[in-house]
């Protein structure tokens, strides 16, 4: 079989198997991909990076170091966008009342840990391909967690533009895609042609993103400061947040989905109706604690990842935490970042002073403020002193 013949079996294949989008890249030969990636060196110079010290990695400047003889990257997108409404329609609803004040996890972190899913599929993909060509070839998979910048890749393999909010925007489908790569030693055929152009950058004059950030994360646009990032704030960082960044966090506790909520392309981004990218709701039976478990059940108040009780959150212990998380990609903030993360949305929260809600959660912010554990302990205070200011 010929290069573009493999290619187009990959990619049926890719499709037959759920994913939404696929493509090839070269791993060399294309200038503007090397040079694209040119910029991650003075990205990691600015600081940009914050702490996480694996971005550092020098493969991630050039795919030919990730690979000893690799020719190709295949990549593939997954659309994760299932059907509820984006945190700008409901954040109002969520805090400006005197409901129970609740938190907004991101979209990718509502269902089970994306990469489980990502992993399976692409395993599944590389299983086919090494049946159809039994010749010894290397293919190695990743989804997010490769030394591979893959938005970079996802661009040059044809999937889309890399938009002013960093995120890779296809036309058809917008910007709610997790993506994967496949290197390999395979010679396949680019799907862009050596004269192609990747995807015409469809941002226009558009700034929305950039306006919407309430962080500021975005140096200018298309280049994000980490630092700044609610995603980074809530998932990555193991230390306290910043304090003059707490107050715009509003009440995300897991990730961030402004920039992409706000972008016209994906205003009719079609969903998905995938069992494993839909908000779980988890049971809880009131006399146990220790009680959690997944799946519904009219006669117990479920809770549920889409908008949930942030008194809750905020209240779990880290046995809860393990069992609630298990298999989401939640479970990554780890269960004081958690803690630390609700307190602030707490603080944000617009709770009114003579609400029910207001004293019970000051008296739980107080115990959280008694904790051993610093980092909650100074989050519940600085929570504490702002609904009461
Ligand atoms: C580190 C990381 C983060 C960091 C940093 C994000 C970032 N923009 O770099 C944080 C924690 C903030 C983050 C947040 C999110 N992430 Co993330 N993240 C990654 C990861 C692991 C690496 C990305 C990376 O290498 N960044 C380094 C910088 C240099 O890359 P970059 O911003 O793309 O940089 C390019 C531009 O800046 C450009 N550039 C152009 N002009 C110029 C000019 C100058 C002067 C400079 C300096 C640079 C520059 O060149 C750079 C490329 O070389 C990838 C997975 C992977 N292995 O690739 C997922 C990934 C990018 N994340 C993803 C997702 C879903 C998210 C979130 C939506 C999650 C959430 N809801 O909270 C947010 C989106 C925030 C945003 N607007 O980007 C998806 C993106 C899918 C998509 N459609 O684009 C990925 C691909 C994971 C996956 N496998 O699906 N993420
Ligand atoms: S994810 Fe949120 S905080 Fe991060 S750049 Fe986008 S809007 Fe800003
Ligand atoms: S909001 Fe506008 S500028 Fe930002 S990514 Fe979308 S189209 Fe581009």
């Amino acid at each position: 079989m010929n290069a573009a013949l493999k290619t187009s079996w990959i990619c049926d294949q890719a499709r037959a198997i759920g994913f939404d989008l696929c493509g090839v890249a070269p791993v060399h030969g294309d200038e503007n991909h090397l040079r694209e990636l040119q910029h991650l060196p003075e990205w990691l110079n600015r600081g940009h990076a914050g702490e996480m010290n694996y971005l550092h990695d020098p493969r991630r400047a050039d795919p030919a170091l990730a690979m000893d003889g690799a020719r190709s990257l295949i990549v593939v997108a997954l659309n994760y966008n299932s059907a509820r409404p984006y945190s700008t329609a409901v954040e109002a609803a969520a805090t400006d009342s005197d409901a129970v004040p609740r938190g907004w996890i991101s979209r990718y972190a509502w269902g089970d840990d994306y990469h489980e899913t990502m992993w399976q599929k692409l395993n599944a993909l590389v299983g086919g391909m090494r049946e159809q060509w039994p010749e010894p070839f290397e293919a190695r998979a990743y989804a997010d967690t490769g030394p591979i910048i893959e938005r970079v890749a996802a661009k040059y393999a044809g999937l889309g533009w890399l938009a002013k909010n960093t995120c890779l925007i296809n036309e058809q489908i917008g910007s709610w895609l997790f993506l994967g790569v496949i290197i390999t030693t395979l010679d396949l055929e680019p799907s862009l042609a050596s004269d192609d152009s990747p995807a015409p950058d469809r941002c226009g004059t558009c700034t929305l993103c950039l306006d919407a950030c309430p962080t500021q994360a975005f140096t200018e646009a298309r280049v994000l400061d980490a630092r700044r990032c609610i995603s980074y704030l809530t998932i990555e960082l193991r230390t306290a947040i910043p304090e003059d960044l707490r107050s715009a966090m509003g009440n995300a506790v897991i990730g961030c989905d402004i920039c992409q909520d706000v972008c016209p392309w994906n205003r009719k981004a079609p969903v998905t109706t995938l069992g494993a990218f839909q908000p779980r709701n988890l049971t809880i039976v009131q006399s146990g604690k220790e009680n959690i478990e997944t799946g519904e059940n009219e006669s117990q108040p479920a809770a549920t990842l889409f908008a949930p009780e942030l008194e809750w959150l905020a209240s779990l212990t880290q046995q809860e935490f393990s069992s609630v998380f298990r298999g989401s990609a939640v479970k990554r903030a780890k269960w004081r970042g958690l803690v630390r993360n609700a307190c602030v949305a707490l603080g944000n929260s617009k709770i009114l002073r003579n609400s029910g809600t207001y004293p019970r959660v000051l008296a739980l912010l107080a115990n959280l403020a008694g904790s051993s554990d610093q980092l909650i302990s100074e989050h519940a205070q600085w929570a504490i002193s702002r609904l009461k200011n």
